[in-house]
């Protein structure tokens, strides 16, 4: 005897998360049932335009058909086998990942926080094997209101107390400096320097985009002081900024790249690090790994990601339809919006205090059909689909528009 299907509705669903659910989220009063594309459908059947894709883990939309038909195909074959065993999809994973990224070898992981830890990993034994630096001393320098994740070591090197507070004792190593500031950078990095770690936008505290020769000035200190650069893109790559890695805008190489998020197509978790082989030949057998990290299904929606990617078209229709974006919250300027930064399909948005914090605005854009997300304070985070249409972004620019009068 089956129980019979009880389809409960949005509110009942929500009631019933409360008891039983951790309360690490603050989640939106909306209940996504299903999407498409630039869309999602609550349990009532309203429509949403989703302008958080997932904090850009939906850069190709909701169930691109080129990625569920790869991950349904190979739903069908094999899903996973650990790394103690060879599968048949991993290298063509790997030599397609490095190729887009024009680097040598790829550490599959599956978040993006493990893609971190195992960056901050592999930039100390090189310092260790490499660099020369004494055993354990060495370290890592990052910027402050960075954000790379909730390991308590990626949190031992946060400035967001709500991320740090009640979660000690931290992992030392770290220095933090502020962010878009070579001279700070300058000082901190020594011989004890394994890497520098930075976003080359920063997504969490406001998509807050450094200074044009920032990441050239990154990257001249590094290779003159020799340690690592280390380049967060889980979120600012993919295409997000209009092309395939945020570095590129400065025509910037890093030493080692942190993807994730949108790599693994909004279906499975997929990340890497990806880097120079003198740096990622660190690792040998038994020194790191992951029960899924490279597993066969994550490695055939990463390889079909690629695919999308090799093509150009999500990094032009970001740049174009950046334009539009970008223009759009020009003309808010002074009609609610104080002020906003965007590259691409990414945009912080300000918002006048005055008229809500980033909470209540984002409750209201939900009421109108558009779902997005606050940062800190009043600021608002766009960062939709790189397949939303011209006349769909206009329609969100217009309820922004609406919701701000
Ligand atoms: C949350 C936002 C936060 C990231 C960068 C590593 C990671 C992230 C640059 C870790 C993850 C997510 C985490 C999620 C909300 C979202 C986020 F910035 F994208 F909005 F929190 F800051 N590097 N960002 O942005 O990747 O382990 O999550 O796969 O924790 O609330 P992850």
């Amino acid at each position: 005897m089956t129980a019979p299907v009880r389809t409960r509705g949005s509110e009942e669903l929500i009631r019933a998360e409360e008891p039983v659910l951790a309360h690490n989220y603050h989640p939106l009063p909306v209940v996504v049932a299903r999407a498409e594309g630039t869309w999602v459908e609550d349990v009532e059947g309203r429509r949403y335009l989703d302008m958080l894709a997932g904090y850009s883990a939906l850069n190709f939309g909701h169930r691109h058909p080129a990625l569920i038909e790869a991950a349904h195909r190979q739903l069908d074959r094999l899903t996973l086998t650990s790394r103690a065993f060879h599968n048949d999809r991993l290298a063509e994973f790997a030599e397609r990942l490095a190729a887009l990224t024009g680097m040598d070898m790829v550490l599959p992981m599956n978040t993006g926080a493990e893609a971190v830890e195992s960056g901050v990993k592999v930039a100390r034994k090189w310092a260790y094997d490499v660099k020369g630096v004494p055993a354990d001393r060495a370290t890592i320098v990052v910027a402050a209101d960075n954000f790379h994740g909730r390991t308590t070591t990626i949190v031992s090197f946060s400035t967001d107390e709500t991320a740090r507070a009640g979660f000690g004792p931290f992992t030392p190593g770290f220095r933090i400096v502020p962010y878009n500031d070579l001279a700070a950078l300058e000082a901190a990095v020594d011989e004890t320097t394994a890497a520098v770690l930075i976003e080359p936008i920063q997504g969490e505290a406001g998509v807050i985009i450094p200074d044009d020769g920032y990441l050239a000035g990154v990257r001249e200190l590094t290779r003159r002081k020799g340690c690592l650069f280390v380049a967060d893109e889980i979120q600012s790559g993919l295409g997000r900024t209009g092309s395939t890695l945020a570095v590129e805008h400065e025509s910037v190489v890093p030493d080692v790249l942190l993807l994730g998020k949108a790599l693994g197509g909004g279906i499975v978790p997929v990340s890497a690090v990806v880097g120079r082989r003198e740096v990622l030949g660190v690792l040998h057998p038994g020194e790191h790994g992951s029960t899924f990290g490279g597993n066969p299904l994550a490695a055939a929606v990463g390889t079909a990601v690629v695919e999308l990617l090799e093509t150009g078209e999500f990094q032009r229709r970001a740049v174009e339809l950046g334009v539009v974006l970008r223009d759009g919250l020009a003309g808010l300027v002074g009609k609610g919006v104080v002020g906003f930064r965007s590259r691409g399909l990414w945009a912080g948005v300000d918002v006048d205090p005055a008229l809500g914090t980033g909470r209540e605005i984002s409750e209201r854009l939900m009421r109108e059909g558009v779902l997005a997300k606050d940062t800190h304070g009043s600021t608002i985070r766009l960062a939709p689909p790189l397949t939303i249409t011209a006349e769909e972004l206009e329609g969100a620019l217009g309820v922004l528009e609406k919701v701000l009068r």
